[in-house]
């Protein structure tokens, strides 16, 4: 069985980071070993959460699991929460990559122009250096502006842009680079990439729904990185990740009890496995 070791916080309450990536990872038949970096009692977009840091802890475990000969097939790290843990995800990712295994960064910071609670711009420059030794980063646009120092265009994007974007975040140093939330179509919302190595872009677009809920960046990054671990190929990987979101979203908006901050993912999951096992 193939193993994913995934670095973010546990928020206890919430539907992101480590209670997406946990099931959906998992749900894909490919074993989850995490790191939890923080415990908050919600995600961020909640007033008055709590925040227990484990920054402490992260250097240990990765001692003890060196130690024991652990390795991964992919090492997958989401929301970081500070300059430190930044640092230590960067050693991390020296001891236990390998010529084989992926590196797969989601720069989890910012959304619709802003930047998640907590963060600068002096953070975004940080994590544009650890997505340099990526092999696979998953910006939005609100990241990726940050990250390239580009304004954030509220009024879209042209197809231009966007390849042009791509292009500069992997002279970050990653291999690959994937955009999400793209729209360059009315009625359309999806994602683009380019491959550095083969020079080629890639895209994938699907039903663009009138809504924006919590948690489906995450959605997105867990089932991409455990599509591509099982061996699927970037652009099946991509299907599998886009319409997998698309489809949580779908059952959070049939929900009339749906809550307001997170998708209905795991109603989506049978669909899921079922399509990875026909
Ligand atoms: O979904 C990304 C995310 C992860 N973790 C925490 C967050 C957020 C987004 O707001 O606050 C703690």
């Amino acid at each position: 069985m193939k193993r994913i070791v995934t670095i973010q916080d546990i928020s206890c309450v919430g539907k992101c980071s480590l209670t997406v990536a946990l099931p959906i990872i998992s749900a894909m038949g490919v074993e989850t070993a995490v790191i939890p970096t923080a415990v908050l009692s919600t995600h961020t977009a909640f007033k008055n959460f709590t925040f227990c840091d484990l920054t402490k802890e992260i250097e240990p475990i990765a001692a003890h699991w060196e130690q024991e000969k652990i390795g991964f097939d992919a090492i997958y790290t989401g929301y970081l929460g500070s300059f430190e843990q930044l640092n230590l995800v960067r050693e991390f990712i020296q001891h236990f990559r390998t010529e084989k295994n992926l590196v797969f960064i989601d720069p989890v910071m910012a959304d619709n122009g802003k930047l998640y609670a907590g963060f600068t711009q002096e953070f975004a420059d940080c994590m544009a250096q650890l997505c340099g030794q990526a092999d696979v980063i998953v910006p939005n646009l609100s990241e990726a502006a940050f990250m390239l120092h580009r304004p954030y265009l509220e009024k879209g994007y042209t197809e231009a842009d966007i390849r042009q974007m791509l292009k500069d975040l992997t002279t970050l140093g990653t291999k690959t680079a994937i955009l999400t939330g793209i729209t360059l179509e009315e009625g359309k919302l999806g994602v683009m990439g380019y491959d550095s190595v083969s020079g080629s872009y890639f895209s994938y677009f699907s039903e663009y729904l009138p809504v924006s809920f919590h948690g489906t960046g995450d959605v997105f990054a867990s089932s991409l990185v455990g599509a591509l671990t099982i061996g699927k190929s970037m652009q099946e990987a991509l299907e599998i990740a886009v319409d997998y979101t698309v489809e949580s979203i779908r059952k959070t908006m049939k929900d009339p009890n749906a809550n307001w901050y997170g998708v209905n993912f795991e109603e989506a999951l049978p669909a899921l496995i079922k399509r990875l096992n026909p």
